[in-house]
Protein backbone atom coordinates (compact mmCIF):
# COMPACT_ATOMS: atom_id res chain seq x y z
CA UNK A 1 0.00 0.00 0.00
CA UNK A 2 3.06 2.36 0.69
CA UNK A 3 5.31 1.13 -1.86
CA UNK A 4 2.11 1.83 -4.36
CA UNK A 5 1.85 5.45 -3.07
CA UNK A 6 5.21 6.20 -3.36
CA UNK A 7 5.31 5.40 -7.01
CA UNK A 8 2.29 7.62 -7.35
CA UNK A 9 3.72 10.00 -5.67
CA UNK A 10 7.37 10.32 -7.07
CA UNK A 11 5.88 9.27 -10.60
CA UNK A 12 4.45 12.68 -10.40
CA UNK A 13 7.04 14.42 -9.72
CA UNK A 14 10.21 13.22 -10.97
CA UNK A 15 11.40 11.20 -14.11
CA UNK A 16 13.49 8.02 -13.95
CA UNK A 17 16.75 6.68 -15.37
CA UNK A 18 17.52 3.22 -16.00
CA UNK A 19 19.55 3.11 -12.57
CA UNK A 20 16.87 5.13 -10.76
CA UNK A 21 14.19 2.66 -11.79
CA UNK A 22 16.08 -0.23 -10.95
CA UNK A 23 16.61 1.36 -7.46
CA UNK A 24 12.65 1.88 -6.91
CA UNK A 25 11.99 -1.69 -8.33
CA UNK A 26 14.64 -3.10 -5.52
CA UNK A 27 13.41 -0.62 -2.43
CA UNK A 28 9.68 -1.71 -3.54
CA UNK A 29 10.95 -5.59 -2.68
CA UNK A 30 11.61 -4.70 0.27
CA UNK A 31 15.23 -3.72 0.15
CA UNK A 32 16.71 -1.35 2.84
CA UNK A 33 20.43 -2.29 1.02
CA UNK A 34 22.33 -3.17 -1.59
CA UNK A 35 26.35 -4.62 -1.92
CA UNK A 36 28.53 -3.29 -4.24
CA UNK A 37 31.98 -3.60 -5.45
CA UNK A 38 32.85 -0.46 -7.93
CA UNK A 39 34.48 -0.77 -11.35
CA UNK A 40 34.41 1.65 -14.36
CA UNK A 41 31.56 -0.49 -15.96
CA UNK A 42 29.26 -0.32 -13.32
CA UNK A 43 30.39 3.79 -11.70
CA UNK A 44 27.76 5.36 -13.45
CA UNK A 45 24.85 2.73 -12.15
CA UNK A 46 26.21 3.13 -8.37
CA UNK A 47 25.47 6.74 -8.86
CA UNK A 48 22.10 6.13 -9.78
CA UNK A 49 21.48 3.80 -7.23
CA UNK A 50 22.59 6.45 -4.82
CA UNK A 51 19.73 8.54 -5.59
CA UNK A 52 17.19 6.17 -3.31
CA UNK A 53 17.82 7.33 -0.46
CA UNK A 54 15.58 4.19 0.94
CA UNK A 55 18.28 1.60 -0.83
CA UNK A 56 21.68 2.23 0.72
CA UNK A 57 24.91 1.09 -0.53
CA UNK A 58 26.93 -0.99 1.41
CA UNK A 59 30.51 -1.97 0.26
CA UNK A 60 32.69 -5.26 0.07
CA UNK A 61 35.90 -5.73 0.07
CA UNK A 62 35.74 -8.17 -3.03
CA UNK A 63 33.29 -9.32 -5.10
CA UNK A 64 32.67 -12.97 -3.71
CA UNK A 65 32.58 -11.41 -0.52
CA UNK A 66 29.70 -9.06 -1.99
CA UNK A 67 27.64 -11.80 -3.67
CA UNK A 68 27.97 -13.56 -0.22
CA UNK A 69 26.89 -10.66 1.80
CA UNK A 70 23.78 -10.82 -0.82
CA UNK A 71 23.08 -14.34 -0.27
CA UNK A 72 23.21 -13.22 3.55
CA UNK A 73 21.15 -10.41 3.83
CA UNK A 74 18.46 -12.59 1.48
CA UNK A 75 18.36 -15.34 4.33
CA UNK A 76 17.39 -12.14 6.40
CA UNK A 77 15.00 -10.64 4.21
CA UNK A 78 13.64 -12.36 1.89
CA UNK A 79 15.79 -10.88 -1.15
CA UNK A 80 19.13 -9.24 -2.20
CA UNK A 81 20.73 -7.36 -4.57
CA UNK A 82 24.94 -6.99 -5.25
CA UNK A 83 26.21 -4.35 -8.16
CA UNK A 84 29.40 -5.68 -9.95
CA UNK A 85 31.58 -5.41 -12.65
CA UNK A 86 31.85 -6.38 -15.93
CA UNK A 87 33.94 -10.26 -16.06
CA UNK A 88 36.59 -9.52 -13.17
CA UNK A 89 33.78 -8.95 -10.87
CA UNK A 90 31.68 -10.43 -11.60
CA UNK A 91 32.88 -13.68 -12.27
CA UNK A 92 33.96 -13.99 -8.38
CA UNK A 93 30.41 -12.86 -7.86
CA UNK A 94 29.12 -15.68 -10.22
CA UNK A 95 30.49 -18.75 -7.63
CA UNK A 96 28.00 -17.09 -4.73
CA UNK A 97 24.90 -17.07 -7.29
CA UNK A 98 25.41 -20.20 -7.89
CA UNK A 99 25.48 -20.54 -4.10
CA UNK A 100 22.31 -18.67 -4.35
CA UNK A 101 21.04 -21.13 -6.22
CA UNK A 102 21.48 -24.09 -4.59
CA UNK A 103 20.27 -22.64 -1.53
CA UNK A 104 17.26 -21.16 -2.98
CA UNK A 105 17.69 -17.38 -2.18
CA UNK A 106 16.63 -14.81 -4.61
CA UNK A 107 19.65 -12.47 -4.84
CA UNK A 108 19.83 -10.71 -7.92
CA UNK A 109 23.40 -9.85 -9.15
CA UNK A 110 23.83 -6.68 -11.48
CA UNK A 111 26.83 -6.33 -13.44
CA UNK A 112 27.88 -2.88 -15.16
CA UNK A 113 28.61 -4.24 -18.92
CA UNK A 114 30.30 -2.53 -22.00
CA UNK A 115 29.63 0.74 -23.98
CA UNK A 116 26.42 -0.38 -25.61
CA UNK A 117 28.25 1.38 -29.04
CA UNK A 118 31.06 -1.94 -28.38
CA UNK A 119 28.69 -4.35 -28.86
CA UNK A 120 29.33 -5.68 -32.35
CA UNK A 121 31.86 -3.60 -33.06
CA UNK A 122 35.45 -5.23 -33.21
CA UNK A 123 36.27 -3.26 -30.19
CA UNK A 124 38.61 -5.33 -27.46
CA UNK A 125 37.83 -3.89 -24.14
CA UNK A 126 39.51 -4.04 -20.68
CA UNK A 127 38.47 -6.86 -18.38
CA UNK A 128 37.55 -9.04 -21.24
CA UNK A 129 38.84 -11.91 -22.04
CA UNK A 130 40.62 -10.52 -25.29
CA UNK A 131 37.66 -11.40 -27.79
CA UNK A 132 35.08 -8.89 -29.67
CA UNK A 133 32.32 -10.88 -28.31
CA UNK A 134 30.32 -9.62 -24.96
CA UNK A 135 27.91 -12.48 -24.19
CA UNK A 136 29.97 -15.25 -22.69
CA UNK A 137 29.28 -13.68 -19.19
CA UNK A 138 25.48 -13.48 -20.04
CA UNK A 139 25.31 -16.95 -20.95
CA UNK A 140 27.59 -18.47 -17.92
CA UNK A 141 24.90 -16.53 -15.62
CA UNK A 142 21.48 -18.13 -17.69
CA UNK A 143 23.10 -21.20 -16.52
CA UNK A 144 23.30 -20.35 -13.19
CA UNK A 145 20.24 -18.09 -12.68
CA UNK A 146 16.58 -18.44 -13.31
CA UNK A 147 16.41 -15.00 -15.18
CA UNK A 148 19.57 -13.56 -16.98
CA UNK A 149 19.08 -10.54 -19.15
CA UNK A 150 21.59 -7.94 -20.51
CA UNK A 151 19.90 -4.16 -21.30
CA UNK A 152 21.80 -2.30 -24.19
CA UNK A 153 18.98 0.19 -24.52
CA UNK A 154 16.81 2.25 -22.15
CA UNK A 155 13.23 1.40 -24.01
CA UNK A 156 13.19 -2.39 -22.74
CA UNK A 157 14.93 -2.01 -19.69
CA UNK A 158 11.75 -1.74 -17.58
CA UNK A 159 10.28 -5.24 -18.55
CA UNK A 160 13.75 -7.01 -18.17
CA UNK A 161 14.09 -5.99 -15.07
CA UNK A 162 10.98 -6.40 -13.94
CA UNK A 163 10.87 -9.93 -15.31
CA UNK A 164 14.41 -10.83 -13.58
CA UNK A 165 12.95 -9.74 -10.40
CA UNK A 166 9.66 -11.45 -10.55
CA UNK A 167 10.87 -14.69 -11.52
CA UNK A 168 13.79 -14.65 -8.80
CA UNK A 169 11.15 -13.81 -6.03
CA UNK A 170 8.43 -16.59 -7.27
CA UNK A 171 11.58 -18.98 -8.18
CA UNK A 172 13.44 -17.98 -5.13
CA UNK A 173 16.52 -19.10 -7.29
CA UNK A 174 19.35 -15.77 -8.35
CA UNK A 175 18.90 -13.57 -10.97
CA UNK A 176 21.28 -11.78 -13.43
CA UNK A 177 20.48 -7.91 -15.22
CA UNK A 178 23.81 -6.40 -16.75
CA UNK A 179 23.27 -3.02 -17.84
CA UNK A 180 26.21 -0.90 -20.76
CA UNK A 181 27.56 1.65 -18.55
CA UNK A 182 26.71 4.03 -21.24
CA UNK A 183 22.48 3.52 -20.63
CA UNK A 184 22.11 3.30 -16.86
CA UNK A 185 21.87 6.85 -16.85
CA UNK A 186 19.76 7.37 -19.41
CA UNK A 187 15.57 8.19 -19.13
CA UNK A 188 13.37 5.04 -18.88
CA UNK A 189 9.69 4.74 -18.64
CA UNK A 190 8.20 5.18 -14.85
CA UNK A 191 7.48 1.94 -12.76
CA UNK A 192 4.36 0.83 -12.65
CA UNK A 193 2.42 -0.75 -10.14
CA UNK A 194 5.06 -3.45 -7.87
CA UNK A 195 2.00 -5.75 -7.52
CA UNK A 196 2.96 -6.69 -11.40
CA UNK A 197 6.17 -7.98 -9.77
CA UNK A 198 5.53 -9.73 -6.42
CA UNK A 199 1.98 -10.94 -7.44
CA UNK A 200 0.99 -14.59 -5.33
CA UNK A 201 0.59 -16.72 -8.34
CA UNK A 202 -2.22 -19.54 -6.72
CA UNK A 203 -2.29 -23.43 -6.58
CA UNK A 204 -4.51 -24.98 -9.69
CA UNK A 205 -7.20 -25.57 -7.62
CA UNK A 206 -8.33 -29.24 -8.93
CA UNK A 207 -4.58 -30.29 -8.57
CA UNK A 208 -4.31 -29.15 -5.52
CA UNK A 209 -7.34 -31.03 -4.17
CA UNK A 210 -5.97 -34.00 -6.02
CA UNK A 211 -2.62 -33.88 -4.40
CA UNK A 212 -4.29 -33.25 -0.57
CA UNK A 213 -6.68 -36.49 -0.83
CA UNK A 214 -3.62 -38.38 -2.61
CA UNK A 215 -1.23 -37.57 0.69
CA UNK A 216 -4.40 -37.83 2.74
CA UNK A 217 -4.79 -41.35 1.92
CA UNK A 218 -0.67 -41.97 1.65
CA UNK A 219 -1.40 -40.88 5.64
CA UNK A 220 -4.06 -42.99 6.38
CA UNK A 221 -3.36 -46.39 4.77
CA UNK A 222 -0.19 -46.10 7.63
CA UNK A 223 0.02 -46.43 11.44
CA UNK A 224 3.62 -44.57 11.92
CA UNK A 225 3.92 -41.99 10.14
CA UNK A 226 6.38 -39.26 10.76
CA UNK A 227 7.28 -35.97 9.28
CA UNK A 228 10.88 -34.90 8.17
CA UNK A 229 11.49 -31.26 7.69
CA UNK A 230 14.06 -30.15 5.17
CA UNK A 231 16.01 -26.81 4.00
CA UNK A 232 13.27 -25.92 1.09
CA UNK A 233 10.86 -25.62 3.88
CA UNK A 234 12.15 -21.48 4.16
CA UNK A 235 11.75 -20.80 0.41
CA UNK A 236 8.20 -22.51 -0.02
CA UNK A 237 7.33 -20.44 2.28
CA UNK A 238 5.82 -23.33 4.33
CA UNK A 239 7.69 -22.98 7.60
CA UNK A 240 4.03 -21.76 9.48
CA UNK A 241 2.20 -24.09 7.82
CA UNK A 242 3.98 -27.05 8.64
CA UNK A 243 3.99 -25.83 12.23
CA UNK A 244 0.23 -26.37 11.95
CA UNK A 245 0.13 -29.51 9.91
CA UNK A 246 2.52 -31.09 12.49
CA UNK A 247 -0.34 -30.14 15.25
CA UNK A 248 -2.84 -31.53 13.45
CA UNK A 249 -1.37 -34.93 12.56
CA UNK A 250 0.28 -35.53 16.19
CA UNK A 251 3.41 -37.38 14.76
CA UNK A 252 6.91 -37.04 15.61
CA UNK A 253 9.14 -33.92 13.14
CA UNK A 254 12.77 -34.12 12.90
CA UNK A 255 14.49 -31.58 10.64
CA UNK A 256 17.07 -32.37 8.50
CA UNK A 257 20.75 -31.19 9.12
CA UNK A 258 20.59 -28.21 7.01
CA UNK A 259 17.15 -27.25 8.24
CA UNK A 260 18.32 -26.71 11.63
CA UNK A 261 15.43 -24.21 12.88
CA UNK A 262 13.36 -24.26 10.14
CA UNK A 263 10.38 -25.57 12.92
CA UNK A 264 9.95 -25.06 16.25
CA UNK A 265 12.71 -27.42 18.92
CA UNK A 266 9.80 -26.98 21.72
CA UNK A 267 7.04 -28.03 19.80
CA UNK A 268 6.01 -30.93 21.28
CA UNK A 269 6.51 -33.26 18.42
CA UNK A 270 10.10 -31.75 17.77
CA UNK A 271 12.36 -34.90 18.45
CA UNK A 272 15.45 -32.88 16.80
CA UNK A 273 17.73 -33.54 13.91
CA UNK A 274 17.71 -36.88 11.06
CA UNK A 275 20.67 -37.19 9.38
CA UNK A 276 22.13 -41.22 9.74
CA UNK A 277 24.57 -41.54 12.69
CA UNK A 278 25.24 -37.88 12.71
CA UNK A 279 21.38 -37.56 14.35
CA UNK A 280 20.05 -36.13 17.61
CA UNK A 281 19.84 -39.30 20.73
CA UNK A 282 17.00 -41.65 19.49
CA UNK A 283 15.76 -40.21 16.12
CA UNK A 284 17.76 -42.46 13.70
CA UNK A 285 15.72 -44.99 16.11
CA UNK A 286 12.04 -43.56 15.52
CA UNK A 287 12.80 -43.18 11.57
CA UNK A 288 13.74 -47.14 11.72
CA UNK A 289 10.94 -47.78 13.55
CA UNK A 290 8.12 -45.40 11.54
CA UNK A 291 6.32 -46.96 8.86
CA UNK A 292 5.96 -43.73 6.52
CA UNK A 293 7.69 -40.98 6.42
CA UNK A 294 6.11 -37.41 4.92
CA UNK A 295 9.25 -35.44 3.66
CA UNK A 296 8.68 -31.74 4.03
CA UNK A 297 10.63 -29.84 0.91
CA UNK A 298 13.64 -31.95 1.70
CA UNK A 299 17.55 -31.77 -0.40
CA UNK A 300 18.59 -35.25 -0.53
CA UNK A 301 22.09 -35.50 -1.60
CA UNK A 302 25.55 -37.27 -0.47
CA UNK A 303 26.11 -35.08 2.38
CA UNK A 304 22.17 -35.18 4.01
CA UNK A 305 22.12 -39.08 3.24
CA UNK A 306 25.60 -39.39 4.50
CA UNK A 307 27.05 -41.07 1.67
CA UNK A 308 23.70 -42.29 0.90
CA UNK A 309 23.29 -44.99 3.89
CA UNK A 310 20.55 -42.66 5.28
CA UNK A 311 18.35 -42.11 2.35
CA UNK A 312 14.14 -42.16 3.28
CA UNK A 313 13.13 -43.29 0.05
CA UNK A 314 10.06 -45.51 -1.57
CA UNK A 315 7.14 -46.54 -1.52
CA UNK A 316 6.88 -45.14 2.08
CA UNK A 317 8.12 -41.68 1.89
CA UNK A 318 5.53 -38.95 0.65
CA UNK A 319 7.48 -35.89 -0.81
CA UNK A 320 5.59 -32.90 -0.42
CA UNK A 321 8.06 -30.42 -2.47
CA UNK A 322 8.14 -26.25 -3.09
CA UNK A 323 5.64 -26.24 -6.06
CA UNK A 324 4.86 -30.12 -6.98
CA UNK A 325 3.94 -33.48 -5.05
CA UNK A 326 4.91 -37.29 -5.25
CA UNK A 327 3.33 -39.92 -3.70
CA UNK A 328 2.18 -43.76 -4.41
CA UNK A 329 3.72 -42.99 -7.94
CA UNK A 330 1.57 -40.23 -8.52
CA UNK A 331 3.03 -36.49 -8.96
CA UNK A 332 1.34 -33.30 -9.15
CA UNK A 333 2.87 -30.13 -10.24
CA UNK A 334 2.12 -26.35 -10.33
CA UNK A 335 0.75 -26.32 -6.19
CA UNK A 336 2.20 -24.31 -3.15
CA UNK A 337 3.62 -26.10 -0.70
CA UNK A 338 1.95 -24.30 1.78
CA UNK A 339 -1.63 -24.51 0.07
CA UNK A 340 -1.31 -28.19 0.56
CA UNK A 341 -0.29 -28.48 3.93
CA UNK A 342 -3.25 -25.72 4.81
CA UNK A 343 -5.47 -28.77 3.19
CA UNK A 344 -3.82 -31.54 5.16
CA UNK A 345 -4.49 -29.72 8.25
CA UNK A 346 -8.09 -28.83 6.98
CA UNK A 347 -8.48 -32.61 6.59
CA UNK A 348 -6.76 -33.56 10.14
CA UNK A 349 -8.86 -31.25 12.38
CA UNK A 350 -10.97 -33.43 13.42
CA UNK A 351 -9.38 -36.96 13.31
CA UNK A 352 -7.26 -38.43 15.92
CA UNK A 353 -3.98 -38.06 16.15
CA UNK A 354 -1.65 -40.29 14.54
CA UNK A 355 1.03 -39.93 17.52
CA UNK A 356 2.63 -43.88 17.59
CA UNK A 357 5.52 -42.48 16.79
CA UNK A 358 5.41 -39.93 19.72
CA UNK A 359 4.14 -42.55 22.11
CA UNK A 360 7.29 -44.84 21.15
CA UNK A 361 9.75 -41.62 21.10
CA UNK A 362 8.90 -41.49 24.57
CA UNK A 363 10.02 -44.71 25.17
CA UNK A 364 13.43 -45.77 23.38
CA UNK A 365 14.91 -41.49 23.91
CA UNK A 366 17.45 -41.83 26.27
CA UNK A 367 17.28 -39.65 28.96
CA UNK A 368 20.88 -38.96 29.16
CA UNK A 369 20.78 -36.24 26.45
CA UNK A 370 24.20 -35.51 25.16
CA UNK A 371 23.28 -31.66 24.59
CA UNK A 372 22.83 -31.24 28.50
CA UNK A 373 25.88 -32.96 28.82
CA UNK A 374 27.71 -31.21 27.03
CA UNK A 375 26.69 -28.02 28.66
CA UNK A 376 27.19 -28.77 32.07
CA UNK A 377 30.57 -27.55 31.73
CA UNK A 378 33.31 -26.07 34.48
CA UNK A 379 34.89 -23.08 33.94
CA UNK A 380 39.13 -23.88 34.38
CA UNK A 381 42.03 -23.42 33.95
CA UNK A 382 42.21 -26.65 31.86
CA UNK A 383 43.04 -26.98 28.47
CA UNK A 384 40.16 -25.96 25.69
CA UNK A 385 38.25 -28.07 24.20
CA UNK A 386 35.76 -28.47 21.59
CA UNK A 387 32.85 -29.00 24.20
CA UNK A 388 33.71 -25.70 25.93
CA UNK A 389 33.10 -23.79 22.71
CA UNK A 390 29.99 -25.31 22.01
CA UNK A 391 28.90 -24.73 25.22
CA UNK A 392 30.00 -20.83 25.57
CA UNK A 393 28.04 -20.44 22.19
CA UNK A 394 24.81 -22.15 23.73
CA UNK A 395 25.03 -20.16 26.60
CA UNK A 396 24.55 -16.95 24.21
CA UNK A 397 21.67 -17.90 22.17
CA UNK A 398 18.29 -16.41 22.72
CA UNK A 399 15.22 -16.00 20.50
CA UNK A 400 17.09 -13.08 18.94
CA UNK A 401 19.93 -15.01 17.85
CA UNK A 402 21.16 -16.24 14.71
CA UNK A 403 23.92 -18.45 14.51
CA UNK A 404 25.81 -19.25 11.26
CA UNK A 405 27.78 -22.11 11.11
CA UNK A 406 30.23 -22.85 8.59
CA UNK A 407 31.11 -26.00 6.78
CA UNK A 408 33.34 -28.00 8.73
CA UNK A 409 33.01 -29.22 12.90
CA UNK A 410 31.08 -26.32 12.93
CA UNK A 411 27.86 -28.40 11.43
CA UNK A 412 27.82 -31.20 14.16
CA UNK A 413 28.78 -28.25 16.91
CA UNK A 414 24.95 -26.43 15.93
CA UNK A 415 23.39 -29.26 15.53
CA UNK A 416 23.96 -30.19 19.01
CA UNK A 417 22.28 -26.63 20.24
CA UNK A 418 18.89 -26.45 21.73
CA UNK A 419 17.44 -23.33 20.31
CA UNK A 420 14.54 -21.39 22.34
CA UNK A 421 11.51 -20.49 19.25
CA UNK A 422 12.71 -17.42 17.39
CA UNK A 423 16.37 -18.66 17.48
CA UNK A 424 17.65 -19.45 13.73
CA UNK A 425 21.01 -21.24 12.29
CA UNK A 426 22.11 -20.22 8.85
CA UNK A 427 24.06 -23.21 6.73
CA UNK A 428 25.13 -23.79 3.65
CA UNK A 429 24.93 -27.32 3.10
CA UNK A 430 24.34 -27.82 -1.01
CA UNK A 431 27.09 -25.53 -2.18
CA UNK A 432 29.29 -25.58 1.14
CA UNK A 433 31.72 -23.46 0.01
CA UNK A 434 33.97 -22.31 3.12
CA UNK A 435 34.39 -19.03 4.03
CA UNK A 436 30.47 -18.03 3.18
CA UNK A 437 30.12 -17.53 6.83
CA UNK A 438 32.01 -14.38 6.80
CA UNK A 439 30.50 -12.57 4.72
CA UNK A 440 27.13 -14.14 4.76
CA UNK A 441 27.07 -13.04 8.64
CA UNK A 442 28.32 -9.78 7.35
CA UNK A 443 25.23 -9.29 5.20
CA UNK A 444 22.74 -10.75 7.17
CA UNK A 445 23.93 -8.74 10.38
CA UNK A 446 23.52 -5.53 7.86
CA UNK A 447 20.00 -6.67 7.18
CA UNK A 448 18.67 -7.53 10.55
CA UNK A 449 20.70 -5.17 13.34
CA UNK A 450 17.91 -6.16 15.64
CA UNK A 451 19.10 -9.54 16.42
CA UNK A 452 22.41 -10.88 17.72
CA UNK A 453 24.83 -12.52 15.81
CA UNK A 454 27.01 -15.67 16.41
CA UNK A 455 29.59 -16.85 14.13
CA UNK A 456 30.99 -20.50 14.13
CA UNK A 457 33.89 -20.34 11.74
CA UNK A 458 36.76 -23.23 11.12
CA UNK A 459 40.45 -21.60 11.21
CA UNK A 460 40.94 -23.44 7.46
CA UNK A 461 37.53 -21.45 6.35
CA UNK A 462 37.76 -18.36 8.01
CA UNK A 463 41.36 -18.03 5.68
CA UNK A 464 39.29 -17.91 2.57
CA UNK A 465 37.15 -14.45 3.14
CA UNK A 466 38.53 -12.80 6.49
CA UNK A 467 38.59 -9.25 4.95
CA UNK A 468 34.82 -9.05 5.27
CA UNK A 469 35.00 -8.64 9.09
CA UNK A 470 36.91 -5.27 8.09
CA UNK A 471 33.13 -4.16 6.55
CA UNK A 472 31.50 -5.47 9.84
CA UNK A 473 33.82 -3.19 12.31
CA UNK A 474 33.56 -0.38 9.10
CA UNK A 475 29.60 -0.67 10.15
CA UNK A 476 30.33 -0.81 13.52
CA UNK A 477 28.64 -4.58 13.96
CA UNK A 478 28.64 -6.81 16.93
CA UNK A 479 28.94 -9.67 15.48
CA UNK A 480 30.43 -12.35 17.97
CA UNK A 481 32.84 -14.63 16.19
CA UNK A 482 34.53 -17.72 17.33
CA UNK A 483 37.28 -18.94 15.37
CA UNK A 484 38.31 -22.58 15.97
CA UNK A 485 42.05 -22.95 15.87
CA UNK A 486 42.36 -27.11 15.41
CA UNK A 487 45.51 -26.14 12.72
CA UNK A 488 43.94 -27.30 10.05
CA UNK A 489 41.08 -28.77 7.72
CA UNK A 490 39.61 -31.03 10.22
CA UNK A 491 36.30 -32.34 8.73
CA UNK A 492 38.59 -33.50 5.49
CA UNK A 493 40.84 -35.20 7.89
CA UNK A 494 37.67 -36.79 8.75
CA UNK A 495 36.89 -38.05 4.95
CA UNK A 496 40.50 -38.28 3.95
CA UNK A 497 43.55 -36.84 5.50
CA UNK A 498 46.90 -36.04 3.77
CA UNK A 499 49.62 -32.78 3.78
CA UNK A 500 46.83 -30.80 1.99
CA UNK A 501 44.91 -30.51 5.19
CA UNK A 502 47.55 -28.39 7.27
CA UNK A 503 47.19 -24.80 6.73
CA UNK A 504 49.91 -21.93 8.16
CA UNK A 505 48.70 -20.52 11.30
CA UNK A 506 48.04 -17.07 11.93
CA UNK A 507 47.31 -14.78 14.87
CA UNK A 508 43.60 -14.32 14.27
CA UNK A 509 43.10 -12.10 16.86
CA UNK A 510 45.67 -10.05 15.86
CA UNK A 511 44.14 -9.26 12.36
CA UNK A 512 41.38 -8.18 13.42
CA UNK A 513 43.20 -5.68 15.44
CA UNK A 514 44.87 -4.75 12.15
CA UNK A 515 41.56 -3.96 10.56
CA UNK A 516 40.33 -1.77 13.41
CA UNK A 517 43.27 0.96 12.12
CA UNK A 518 42.81 4.04 13.11
CA UNK A 519 39.17 4.38 13.72
CA UNK A 520 37.59 0.37 14.45
CA UNK A 521 36.09 -0.77 17.52
CA UNK A 522 36.46 -4.82 16.88
CA UNK A 523 38.02 -6.50 19.29
CA UNK A 524 40.33 -9.70 18.69
CA UNK A 525 40.92 -12.40 21.67
CA UNK A 526 42.84 -15.71 21.65
CA UNK A 527 42.21 -18.20 24.17
CA UNK A 528 43.93 -21.60 25.04
CA UNK A 529 41.37 -22.19 28.87
CA UNK A 530 37.46 -22.36 29.64
CA UNK A 531 38.38 -19.68 32.08
CA UNK A 532 39.79 -17.60 28.96
CA UNK A 533 36.99 -18.34 26.67
CA UNK A 534 34.21 -16.94 29.54
CA UNK A 535 35.89 -14.22 29.88
CA UNK A 536 36.16 -13.21 26.18
CA UNK A 537 32.27 -13.90 26.19
CA UNK A 538 31.80 -11.25 28.38
CA UNK A 539 34.17 -9.06 26.52
CA UNK A 540 32.52 -10.05 23.42
CA UNK A 541 28.67 -9.10 24.87
CA UNK A 542 29.65 -5.82 26.32
CA UNK A 543 31.38 -4.66 22.47
CA UNK A 544 28.43 -3.41 20.76
CA UNK A 545 30.14 -1.00 18.33
CA UNK A 546 32.06 -3.33 16.45
CA UNK A 547 32.54 -7.55 15.57
CA UNK A 548 34.48 -9.74 18.64
CA UNK A 549 36.46 -12.40 17.38
CA UNK A 550 37.65 -15.18 19.68
CA UNK A 551 40.07 -17.27 18.61
CA UNK A 552 39.80 -20.51 20.07
CA UNK A 553 42.94 -22.71 20.09
CA UNK A 554 42.19 -26.53 20.41
CA UNK A 555 44.02 -29.87 19.47
CA UNK A 556 43.71 -30.84 15.83
CA UNK A 557 41.85 -33.95 16.83
CA UNK A 558 39.29 -32.73 19.20
CA UNK A 559 36.01 -32.51 17.29
CA UNK A 560 32.46 -34.36 17.34
CA UNK A 561 32.09 -37.78 17.30
CA UNK A 562 29.30 -37.38 14.36
CA UNK A 563 31.86 -35.69 12.34
CA UNK A 564 34.03 -38.77 12.57
CA UNK A 565 31.05 -41.37 11.51
CA UNK A 566 29.93 -38.90 9.02
CA UNK A 567 32.86 -38.34 7.49
CA UNK A 568 33.55 -42.20 7.21
CA UNK A 569 29.83 -42.49 5.69
CA UNK A 570 31.11 -40.19 3.21
CA UNK A 571 34.84 -41.10 2.47
CA UNK A 572 33.04 -44.47 1.19
CA UNK A 573 30.32 -42.90 -0.87
CA UNK A 574 33.37 -41.17 -2.36
CA UNK A 575 35.25 -44.21 -2.95
CA UNK A 576 32.73 -46.66 -4.77
CA UNK A 577 34.99 -47.75 -7.36
CA UNK A 578 33.35 -47.06 -11.64
CA UNK A 579 30.65 -49.33 -12.45
CA UNK A 580 31.11 -51.84 -15.12
C1 LIG B 1 35.69 -23.08 -1.76
C2 LIG B 1 35.95 -24.42 -1.17
N1 LIG B 1 37.17 -24.97 -1.28
C3 LIG B 1 37.42 -26.17 -0.72
C4 LIG B 1 36.43 -26.86 -0.06
C5 LIG B 1 36.71 -28.22 0.57
N2 LIG B 1 36.59 -28.14 2.04
C6 LIG B 1 35.48 -28.48 2.68
S1 LIG B 1 35.59 -28.31 4.33
C7 LIG B 1 37.19 -27.80 4.22
C8 LIG B 1 37.99 -27.51 5.44
C9 LIG B 1 37.32 -26.66 6.48
O1 LIG B 1 38.25 -26.48 7.51
P1 LIG B 1 37.96 -25.53 8.72
O2 LIG B 1 37.25 -24.31 8.28
O3 LIG B 1 39.23 -25.30 9.46
O4 LIG B 1 36.92 -26.32 9.61
P2 LIG B 1 37.09 -27.63 10.48
O5 LIG B 1 36.89 -28.78 9.55
O6 LIG B 1 38.46 -27.62 11.06
O7 LIG B 1 36.01 -27.57 11.49
C10 LIG B 1 37.60 -27.76 2.89
C11 LIG B 1 38.95 -27.37 2.44
C12 LIG B 1 35.17 -26.25 0.01
N3 LIG B 1 34.14 -26.81 0.62
N4 LIG B 1 34.97 -25.01 -0.52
Amino acid sequence: MIEGFFVRSRSMHMSYTVGTYLAERLSQIGLKHHFAVAGDYNLVLLDQLLKNPSCEQVYCCNELNCGFAAEGYARANGAAAAVVTFNVGAFSALNAVGGANAENLPVILISGSPNSNDYGSGHILHHTIGIPDYDYQLEIAKKLTCAAVSITSAHDAPEKIDHVIRTALREKKPGYIEIACNVAGQPCAVPGPISAVIGHVSSDPATLQAAIAAVAAFVDAHEKPAVLIGSKTRASEAEAASIKFADALGCVVATMGAAKSFFPEDHPSYVGTFWGSASSPGVREIFDWTDSIIAIAPIFNDYSTEGWTAWPKGPNVALLDKDVVKVSDRSFDNIALSDVLEGLVAYYAEKPKKDATVVEFGRIHSTSDRIDADIAYEVAETKLTRADIQSAVQGLVTPETTIFAETGDSWFNVMRMKLPRGARVELEMQWGHIGWSVPATFGYAVGSPERRHILMVGDGSFQLTAQEVAQMTRRKLPVIIFLINNAGYTIEVEIHDGPYNNIKNWDYAAVVEAFNAQDGKGRGLRVTTSAELAEAVNVAVANTEGPTLIECVIPRDDCTSELISWGRHVASANARPPAQ
